[in-house]
């Protein structure tokens, strides 16, 4: 399944889903002639009986038939975590990052059957900066879908909708970026985008060159708009079509909110209105897809997160597939979405490769999800050096380069870092992972209290503070009068002196439990890599999302303050 909603009426799109070749391949150069397995795409081959710790090089194959010659885009929605991509025999694309999409055009493929190979690398290394052994497992695979588009001489890459509030009305800003099949330096001026939402037309037209993209811009007026709001999720579809002479060659259909989001140090402001965000933190995993979820597991999650009363999800720590997103969308949960980085020290920052592919998953993460109105906050770098010269300089860039993109959502940073955080003032909302009951001794209220003053006194004086991250492991199934750590029990008085705390508190905007559901981690040495059963068990719900004690606890008292 793409999406939850058609794409496209005039393009040709087709996913390429089903039973692909595979060959575990570890360091052998080429591709090979001979594939003993067959796996499931979308999927992580850690599923496969005979590959379940694999951790490597594997090679994918399948074929596709072509009617008549047109060009062809791929996408490939996300490749866990390097891809390089043959077609025919012959490399044509190659990306990092498991968590974003990619694509390729391919000029005037011919009538037949063609071969698509696609190499994957999941192992560890100088070559991978943000993969690496750490406190989720970074699985191997093509793990979200493939698509297979026929596309004609000018396509529609995407077109961003950015709404705002004028004059007592609904407003948007419309952002189109058009490429051709065979890139040249000739201008589109004879294309034409005509773009209809709620029974509004806006038609563009012109542009502006920038590389190989053709960039088109307008406004429209919508005064019959209904907000999206968490309560009303009004959502509404947008068709774009891209005219050439006059005549229609493509289309691209997406779905849009009018919404507007505002912070101040008082809080999070949603259309006006102040909202305390309460909410988990998600890894897309589970024990029997890795992070391949499918869709139907997609929607199980989010009628969890919504029975335990939660208003938001943290997509810790990575871009998440778009059809959870999507889901977000639909039901009015707001999504706090991260780029992908874990505990990055400054040692792993100083790779040479850290910073090309950390602002790359960042760039790619606002393309692509830019229209999402459940994305209320971007954020980066989870629990990196922010208490260093040098990190600060990562920290600012990143952040800019979102601000570059999209000025119209807030941006923060989860840090562990506490008082000797140095780069409070360059995000938009202050937000720290503690762990009061669990990590330290500390009083909930009494760290949230400091932690208001730690941002007040570095930089984040006029900006809301969230808390990103609080819980304690609970392994399913250990209960015990005795409430020893690690049990059901005392998982859930920790949360629930937790929740008690920071619920009661003006000065907290937001709290994301750490985490909905148990995930695998990586097996290494070292307390955090050494986890019982390899797992992070802090889930409130296991990893095949069975209840924990704490579930009906965090249902209480998130439901209780509705
Ligand atoms: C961190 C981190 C999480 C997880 C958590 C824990 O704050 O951001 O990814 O590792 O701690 O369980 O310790």
């Amino acid at each position: 399944m793409i999406r939850w909603f058609q794409t496209h009426e005039i393009r040709k799109v087709r996913e390429l889903e089903g039973l692909w070749d595979f060959a575990p391949v570890q360091n052998k150069e080429g591709n090979p002639t001979q594939y003993n397995y067959k796996l499931h795409v979308p999927g992580c081959w850690e599923m496969h009986p005979e590959l379940g710790t694999y951790r490597g090089q594997g090679v994918y194959r399948t074929f596709w038939n072509q009617e008549k010659q047109t060009h062809i885009r791929l996408e490939f929605k996300g490749i866990s975590h390097t891809a390089n991509i043959y077609v025919d025999g012959k490399q044509v694309a190659s990306h990092y990052n498991a968590y974003t999409a990619f694509d390729v055009v391919l000029p005037d493929v011919k009538p037949g059957e063609h071969e698509l190979v696609v190499r994957v690398d999941n192992g560890f290394g100088e070559h991978s900066a943000l993969h690496i052994p750490n406190d989720y497992y970074t699985y191997g695979g093509i793990i979200r879908p493939v698509i297979l588009e026929e596309i004609s001489d000018i396509y529609i890459e995407r077109v961003w909708f950015t709404p705002y509030w004028e004059k007592e009305s609904w407003q948007a800003r419309w952002k189109a970026f058009i490429r051709q099949a065979v890139p040249s330096s000739e201008p589109l001026s004879r294309s034409e985008l005509r773009i209809q939402l709620g029974g509004v037309e806006v038609n563009l037209q012109g542009g502006t060159r920038q590389g190989d993209v053709w960039i088109m811009e307008g406004e429209g007026c919508y005064p019959q708009a209904e907000s999206w709001s968490l309560t009303n999720p009004r959502l509404y579809t947008f068709k774009a079509e891209l005219l050439v002479d006059g005549k229609v060659c493509d289309d691209w259909f997406d779905r849009v909110g009018f919404r507007r989001v505002a912070v101040n140090r008082e809080g999070l402001l949603l259309n006006g209105e102040k909202l305390q965000l309460k909410g988990v933190n998600r890894h897309e995993d589970h024990p029997e897809f890795g992070a391949a979820l499918p869709p139907g597991l997609m929607a199980k999650d989010l009628e969890l997160i919504r029975d335990l009363g939660c208003n938001t999800v943290r997509t810790s720590h990575y871009p998440n597939d778009e059809r959870f997103l999507d889901l977000c969308d639909e039901f009015g949960l707001a999504v706090w979405e991260e780029n992908h980085a874990r505990g990055l020290e400054i040692e792993h920052m100083r790779n040479p490769n850290f910073a090309w592919q950390s602002e790359q998953v960042t760039r790619e993460m606002v393309e692509q999800h830019y229209n999402h109105p459940s994305i209320l906050i971007w954020a980066i770098l989870n629990e990196c050096a922010s208490h260093k010269e040098e990190g600060r300089e990562h920290y600012r860039r990143q952040l800019q380069i979102i601000r570059d993109l999209d000025n119209s959502r807030p941006l923060s940073f989860a840090t562990h870092h506490r008082a000797d955080d140095i780069c409070l003032d360059l995000a938009d909302i202050v937000s720290f992972n503690l762990y009061p009951g669990w990590y330290t001794d500390e009083q909930p209220a009494e760290l949230a209290k400091l932690a208001r003053l730690w941002a007040d006194e570095k930089g984040g004086r006029d900006k809301p503070l969230i808390i990103s991250e609080f819980g304690a492991d609970g392994y399913y199934g250990f209960r015990s009068h005795n409430r020893e750590k690690g049990s059901e029990e005392r998982q859930a008085d920790i949360l629930a002196e937790n929740l008690k705390a920071y619920l009661a508190m003006e000065s907290v905007t937001g709290m994301f439990i750490w985490q909905f559901c148990d995930c695998r981690v990586t097996e290494a040495t070292g307390w955090l890599m050494s986890r019982g059963q390899t797992k992070n068990s802090k889930g409130i719900v296991d990893g095949y999302r069975r209840p924990k004690l704490a579930y009906d606890t965090v249902r209480h008292y998130f439901k209780e303050s509705l």
